[in-house]
């Protein structure tokens, strides 16, 4: 299916139509209809109005069994997810059929259990004075906070859209989402599942377009928004607290990160070497919590970059950048890097193909070393196929290295000194420590970060929180 707006459960093109290019060879693969802003004003109207229809009358069982149909519905169309998902990102297709899609059909199912599941807290209070059972009971119940936007990024499209889809409507919300203009197709699908599904009309939109004077600030500066919810780069997340702020409109933000591991001497070597591997250079690089400084233990450091080195220059299967903009945007910090004084121990370059892809947007999987802890390399987010190897020599060193930073998303230590974990996980100020892994995932639990990274928590019941509003019932007895 065409990328196409989803409003009000009827599909639409309306708007100027810019093209959408393939990232592999950069030939264009379709257009994509620019929402203007009458169409998000009808999305936000659509979304409103079914508050106040069946939608705002569904019960949690009936909100749940919706989600586990659309869960369902993206299964029974497994593969045409894992086509659309690969044209638009150009990511290897296994990493789609393996991460992507699958995870869309678990954010579905998780939120289903989490929110049927969910207690709520109730206090019998004693009132002094009162003649008779002098109590009273107090109890919580949550509502929707109503029309919430969601915006997403292009990296991993129709999961990080599904993961605030489906907690905002297991809540009682009505949705209008706006996926980034790169990676159109699988939200466009999800529309069509979730119309399938038979969501009551209006409940879940979806426009389409660019974001800065367009589509996705036209949504977050809505006044009928009553939340906003989005991934993406830090400074997008300031422009858009910008915008939420004339309304004062709640916001949860999941923004960018320039994610340390700590490598010690007591590490399994081989483990960490394969472990930094898959940290740094999965989907290129192009993953928030991607490691892009890596910290080693002097007496391994040597040993430690000859590996990576290695697994990096040996890489061969890999996905481009999303476009061009962003592939001249990686190459540039390749060029300063080695402006800066780097030594350029693996890749630094554009690969050759000798086919199609030649004609793509591909960055060489590049490890650097040598760089002071000031240069612009080693504290800006890159977000390509890229880490900076340093070395350090206690403990206290690597967490301070680990902590100079302006972000704080996720971070990975590699020790086999189970004492040592402990004590350095909860001094690194991140959202996620991994320790001997990365990037292993219990849907249930906090995800999110500190400082530049983010505003919030979500995962589990931390998005359940973030989309509804506890009220407080005290009955008197
Ligand atoms: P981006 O911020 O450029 O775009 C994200 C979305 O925001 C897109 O849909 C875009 O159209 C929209 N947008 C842009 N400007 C807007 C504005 N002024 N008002 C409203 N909407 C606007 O990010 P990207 O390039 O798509 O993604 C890469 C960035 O996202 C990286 O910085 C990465 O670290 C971050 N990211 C973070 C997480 C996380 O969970 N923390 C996950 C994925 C990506
Ligand atoms: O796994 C997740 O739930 C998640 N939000 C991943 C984010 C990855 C960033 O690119």
């Amino acid at each position: 299916m065409k990328p196409a707006h989803y409003v009000n459960g009827v599909f639409t093109t309306t708007g100027s139509a810019f093209p959408l290019l393939s990232p592999v060879d950069g030939s264009q693969v379709g257009t994509v209809p620019e929402a203007p802003r009458d169409v998000v004003g009808a999305a936000v109207q659509a979304a409103r109005s079914a508050l106040a229809g069946p939608w705002g009358r569904t019960s949690v069982e009936e909100r749940c069994s919706f989600l586990r149909r659309i869960a369902d519905g993206i299964e029974a169309r497994f593969d045409e997810f894992v086509d659309a998902e690969v044209a638009d990102t150009g990511k290897p297709r296994e990493l789609a059929a393996t991460v992507d899609i699958p995870r869309a059909i678990g954010n579905f199912r998780a939120y289903a259990d989490l929110a049927y599941g969910r207690p709520e807290r109730a206090y019998p209070t004693t009132v002094p004075g009162w003649s008779g059972s002098g109590q009273a009971l107090n109890y919580t119940v949550r509502r929707p906070l109503g029309v919430v936007a969601i915006i997403s990024p292009w990296n991993l499209p129709l999961l990080l859209l599904t993961w605030k889809v489906a907690p905002a409507l297991a809540a009682g919300n009505a949705v209008v989402a706006k996926p980034s203009e790169e990676t159109p197709s699988t939200a466009t699908l999800l529309a069509e599942v979730i119309g399938e599904a038979g969501l009551p009309a209006g409940a879940f939109n979806l426009v389409h377009g660019h974001g800065a004077n367009a589509a996705g600030e036209y949504l977050t500066s809505h006044p009928g928004v009553d939340a906003i919810a989005f991934t993406g780069a830090s400074a997008t997340g300031a422009a858009i607290m910008r915008s939420a702020a004339d309304h004062v409109t709640a916001v949860s933000f999941e923004l960018g990160g320039k994610n340390p591991a700590l490598v010690f001497a007591d590490a399994d070597l081989a483990e960490a070497v394969e472990g930094t591997v898959r940290s740094s250079f999965t989907h290129s690089g192009q993953i928030c919590l991607c490691t892009e400084r890596v910290y080693v233990q002097r007496p391994v450091f040597e040993e430690f970059i000859a590996a990576l080195a290695e697994r990096a220059r040996a890489l061969k299967d890999y996905g481009p950048m999303i476009s061009a903009e962003h592939r001249d945007k990686v190459l540039s910090y390749y060029r300063l890097a080695v402006e800066e004084g780097a030594t350029v121990v693996a890749g630094g370059g554009v690969p050759t193909f000798g086919d199609e892809r030649d004609g793509g947007f591909y960055a060489e999987p590049t490890v650097l070393t040598g760089l002071p802890e000031s240069a612009r390399t080693v504290r800006e987010e890159i977000f390509g196929p890229v880490c900076h190897v340093a070395p350090f020599d206690d403990e206290d060193e690597a967490v301070r290295l680990a902590n100079d930073s302006r972000y704080g998303l996720a971070a990975t230590v590699w020790t086999t000194d189970l004492s040592r974990a402990h004590r350095v996980a909860p001094r690194i100020e991140a959202g996620i420590v991994w320790v001997n892994c990365w990037n292993l995932r219990d849907l249930r639990t906090p995800f999110g970060g500190v400082k530049a990274s983010g505003i919030g928590r979500e995962g589990g019941e931390y998005s359940l929180d973030f989309f509804s509003e506890p009220v407080n019932v005290c009955v008197k007895i």
